[in-house]
């Protein structure tokens, strides 16, 4: 099997498989994306679907996998570079001047630089990226856990959501992307400032970007400048949570 044949299969027993839609797996991955019908299967299934995918257990481990199974090449996807002018300018100073803000629904808003992110404990994980395009891919990743981030920040306990605030845009929009607090605490959401032993190349999201990984793809926000701890995805751009459910049909909840 090949890896993407992999994924929509894993993805199917539990989606398809719950409706009873089987069928539906003999087709390529591209093919299902590109059909609305299929999508929209998708989007009905999701609240079942996190259920049932949380049923499996909050603290449930993505695989892990050995050194030997890492992919030679690890294609880049969506925005590759960013635009904005203050980022290139921290980008050619090697991110020197750069910090991450935390702020929202915190009793300590923070400014933290990449310095203090990489003197947290570390934890690396090598792990397959799943994107809905169709492609797969196995990397390591390494930074600070996200919960280890969220405890120096203090977050409140009415914080629901944790968004993360990128760098780069399509158009005039933000890229941004959000999690719940099973997400956020989980034990693999990692800020991940080194990919494959190296500092993470700006193509996969420099200086620092998310790895989520019982979660598609597009969820994984790189370029990440501010993470924002919120009680409500209301009044935040389109209100649906991330830059690609606001304008296509993809599910807020994309757990693998
Ligand atoms: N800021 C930002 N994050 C993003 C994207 C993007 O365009 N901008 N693309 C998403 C998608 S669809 C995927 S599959 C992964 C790709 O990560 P990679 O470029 O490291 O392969 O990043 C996700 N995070
Ligand atoms: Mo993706």
């Amino acid at each position: 099997m090949r890896d993407d044949e992999q994924l929509i299969s894993r993805r199917g027993l539990i989606r398809a498989g719950a409706l009873g839609a089987g069928g539906l797996l003999l087709a390529g991955c591209d093919k299902l994306n590109s059909s609305a019908g299929f999508r929209g299967v998708l989007q009905s299934a999701e609240k079942l679907h996190m259920g049932s995918q949380r049923l499996l257990g909050r603290e449930a481990l993505a695989r892990e996998f050995a050194e030997s199974a890492m992919s030679p090449v690890f294609r880049a996807n969506g925005n590759r570079e960013v635009a904005d002018t203050a980022y290139r300018r921290l980008l050619d100073g090697g991110f020197a001047g750069w910090a991450l803000k935390v702020d929202g629904q915190v009793a300590r808003p923070l400014s933290l630089p990449l310095a203090a992110l990489q003197a947290l404990p570390q934890r690396e994980q090598i792990t397959r990226h799943d994107c809905v395009e169709g492609w797969s891919a196995i990397g390591k990743w390494q930074g600070p856990q996200l919960s280890r981030v969220l405890d120096l920040a203090g977050v409140s306990d009415r914080a629901r959501y944790i968004v993360f605030h990128c760098a780069d845009r399509f158009g005039s929009t933000p890229y941004y992307e959000s999690v719940d607090m099973v997400d956020a605490l989980h034990p693999q959401t990692i800020l991940a400032w080194k990919m494959n032993g190296q500092p993470l190349p700006e193509a996969h999201g420099a200086p620092l970007r998310l790895r989520v990984e019982r979660q598609l793809g597009y969820k994984h926000a790189k370029y990440v400048m501010r993470i924002e701890a919120r009680e409500t995805l209301d009044g935040l751009y389109g209100g649906k949570g991330g830059y690609w459910e606001d304008h296509s049909d993809y599910a807020w909840y994309a757990g693998i």
